[in-house]
This record gives C-alpha cells, sequence and structure tokens, in this order.
C-alpha cells in the first residue's frame, strides 16, 4: 500500500512563516504618528507572519540617560502596545536588551561596515545638530543595530513609518555586505508600509516626533490630547472664518481621514466655509477620544497591572532563545569565532 501524500497541514512539513520584526524606541509617549504610522500595521501582521515586535532600549540609551526613566518607559511602551492590540499569543513582544546578543551581531556587522555609509545616514546629521553636545557614537551606529535587530530572527518583512525608509536601505546594505563576504545567511529585510506612513505633527510641517514634541498622544489625559489637537497648525491661508479652506493642505483634514468614513462630508465643509477650523478641530479631539477608547480603558488597566506586562515580556525574550542561538551559531562559524 503507498503512503498517504503529506498534507499541507502537517507541522512537520509545513513551510516555515515569514518572520516579522519592528521595534519601538521608548523614548516618550506613543503618539497617533506611531499608531497610523506603524502600529496599525504591527496589529495587521500578526496573523499574516510570524510576528516580533520590540521595546528597543538599547537605540533609546542614544538620548534617554536616566535608568530610572528608561526603566518607566519601556514598561509604559510595552503596556501602550497591549492596549492598541498586539496579543502574545499571536506575536512575540520582548525588549531588546533581554535578548544582549544583538549587540554582538551589531559589533559583527559593524566590521563588514563602512564608515562613510553610517555618516551619511539622514537622522545621524540630524541628531548631530539637535544635540550637539551629545553625540554619542551609538547615533552613528544606529542603522547597524537595527540591521541587527531585524536579522538575529532572520525577519524580511518589516512593518514602519516612511522615516525609516533610508535606515532600513542601510540595514539592507549592511546585510548584503555580510551575504558577499560570508555566504547567503541573511534575507534582506523589506519595508512594509501604512495607508499614512508620514503623519505630520502639530506644527503641520515636520514629521510628528516624540523629540520635537509636536505629538498628539493617544494615552494623555484628555484634555491634554484636546489642547494638542487645538494648537495644530492649519490652512495657514486661511485668515478669516469665512475663507474657504483647502483640505489637501490642512494636517487637521488630513487626519480626520483616518477616524471616520465621512471625512469627504468634512472637507466639503472646510472647502465652503460651512465649517472653520475650530469645528473641524473639535470633531478631531472627539473622534480621536472616541477611537481610541478601547485601547485607553485597557491601557490604564494593564498600568496597573505591571507583574501581567513584565511577565509577557520576560516570557516573550525566552520564546525567542532557541532562534537567536541558532543565528549566532552560524554567525560565530561562518565568521571563524570557533
Ligand atoms: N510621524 C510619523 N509618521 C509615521 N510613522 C511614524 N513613526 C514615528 N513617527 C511617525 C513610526 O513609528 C515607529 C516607531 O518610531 P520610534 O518611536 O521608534 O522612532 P521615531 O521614528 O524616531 O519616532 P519619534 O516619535 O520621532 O521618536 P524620537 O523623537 O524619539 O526619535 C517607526 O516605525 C516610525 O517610522
Amino acid at each position: 500500500m503507498s503512503e498517504p501524500a503529506a498534507s499541507a497541514a502537517s507541522p512537520a512539513l509545513a513551510p516555515p512563516r515569514v518572520r516579522c520584526f519592528s521595534g519601538i524606541q521608548p523614548s516618550g509617549a506613543p503618539h497617533i504618528g506611531n499608531d497610523l504610522g506603524a502600529i496599525r500595521n504591527y496589529v495587521a501582521l500578526q496573523d499574516r507572519f510570524e510576528s516580533i515586535y520590540c521595546i528597543v532600549d538599547f537605540h533609546a540609551l542614544t538620548t534617554t540617560h536616566d535608568a530610572e526613566t528608561l526603566r518607566r518607559r519601556t514598561r509604559e511602551m510595552a503596556t501602550a502596545l497591549l492596549a492598541l492590540g498586539l496579543d502574545p499569543a499571536r506575536c512575540t513582544l520582548f525588549v531588546q536588551s533581554h535578548r544582549p546578543e544583538v549587540a554582538e551581531l551589531m559589533w559583527l556587522f559593524l566590521t563588514v561596515t563602512p564608515v562613510s555609509w553610517l555618516e551619511r545616514t539622514p537622522t545621524y546629521k540630524e541628531k548631530r545638530e539637535n544635540q550637539p553636545e551629545d553625540v554619542n557614537h551609538g547615533l552613528l551606529t544606529y542603522p547597524a543595530l537595527m540591521a541587527a535587530d531585524i536579522v538575529l530572527y532572520k525577519a524580511s518583512v518589516v512593518p514602519v513609518g516612511r522615516d525609516q525608509a533610508a535606515h532600513l536601505e542601510l540595514s539592507r546594505e549592511i546585510v548584503r555586505a555580510f551575504n558577499n563576504r560570508y555566504g547567503p545567511t541573511f534575507p534582506e529585510p523589506q519595508a512594509v508600509y501604512t495607508q499614512a506612513p508620514v503623519v505630520l505633527g502639530t506644527d503641520g510641517v515636520r514629521k510628528m516626533s516624540k523629540s520635537i514634541g509636536n505629538t498628539i498622544e493617544i494615552f494623555a489625559p484628555a484634555d491634554e490630547i484636546r489642547r494638542q489637537v487645538m494648537s495644530m497648525v492649519t490652512d495657514t491661508q486661511r485668515i478669516k472664518r469665512t475663507d474657504p479652506g483647502r483640505p489637501e493642505i490642512c494636517n487637521v483634514c488630513q487626519l480626520h481621514r483616518f477616524f471616520g468614513d465621512d471625512y469627504e462630508e468634512i472637507w466639503d465643509g472646510e472647502r465652503t466655509a460651512r465649517t472653520g477650523c475650530v469645528d473641524t478641530k473639535k470633531l478631531l479631539v472627539e473622534r480621536i477620544l472616541r477611537h481610541y477608547g478601547p485601547a485607553r480603558e485597557r491601557y490604564a488597566e494593564l498600568l496597573a497591572s505591571p507583574v501581567i506586562v513584565d511577565r509577557i515580556l520576560e516570557e516573550g525574550a525566552a520564546r525567542l532563545r532557541p532562534i537567536v542561538d541558532a543565528t549566532m551559531a552560524e554567525v560565530r562559524e561562518k565568521m571563524g569565532l570557533r
């Protein structure tokens, strides 16, 4: 009798799932730019890929130097991701420094990375200007750590905002340089974007960013969110209430696209001056609070149970150990370290 054909569902023969990885810095309070540009995709991709998400505290050390602040923000960021929909049964959530092998892999990657590649990174140039008193080496080597973050887990799908495009391109070059020198080892990571790859800040000019302070926070008290939205710069050419608005260039109107399906009606009100900027902002506050209402409740509950969050993070790091051990054994062997 011939053997039955192996079923596609057979666990022994199922093809390995493609891995997805992304990291977020615990450098401040999460904002709607983080969510619309990246976290929404973390949540959506949990079921499509074997997904691994990380609070990148090593990265945050380049700008955050107070131990208690870093510890608190790390737990708050993990709490935020869980509140926004990451489910430890469907993805792995952990803290970067809990798998310190990533620092070893970064060092190994630095030996295949020309300094000139790192020096041309736009965020390095930016940070050098923004914090001239603290141009630490971590700011320069950030992309090598990012490459290590991703491929330590042999992940190839990376949900990020568009501001990370240059970093990811450099990560790909570093991985390619390693593969060229030591033989095919790592997949080249690819970015995946949401419908809102760049969310502008309340100034309406620069990307929303914790370090700039032009954010609309997700978990701040309602009054603070109201203050942040009401301070938004709108269409600067709309001087009088009766002037027609230009929704295409008004950041408040743009944000309405993501908090309701009637944004065209709202835009029409602006164009015809039926509504003014203040009305449109007030409505946005309402919509944001309604949209994030359930997540804000979960956040408050989880924040009151830090033991639960810490356990999820510990289990996440432990779950990754076999993958990390296998990658590092392969890399050390290929590089002649054993
Ligand atoms: N404004 C944004 N629009 C779209 N996506 C964004 N992201 C951040 N800001 C926007 C995406 O969110 C993920 C996590 O980002 P991060 O906090 O680790 O670092 P970041 O990009 O540097 O965010 P910030 O707020 O600007 O942090 P600071 O000020 O500390 O440097 C990333 O995928 C990012 O693309």
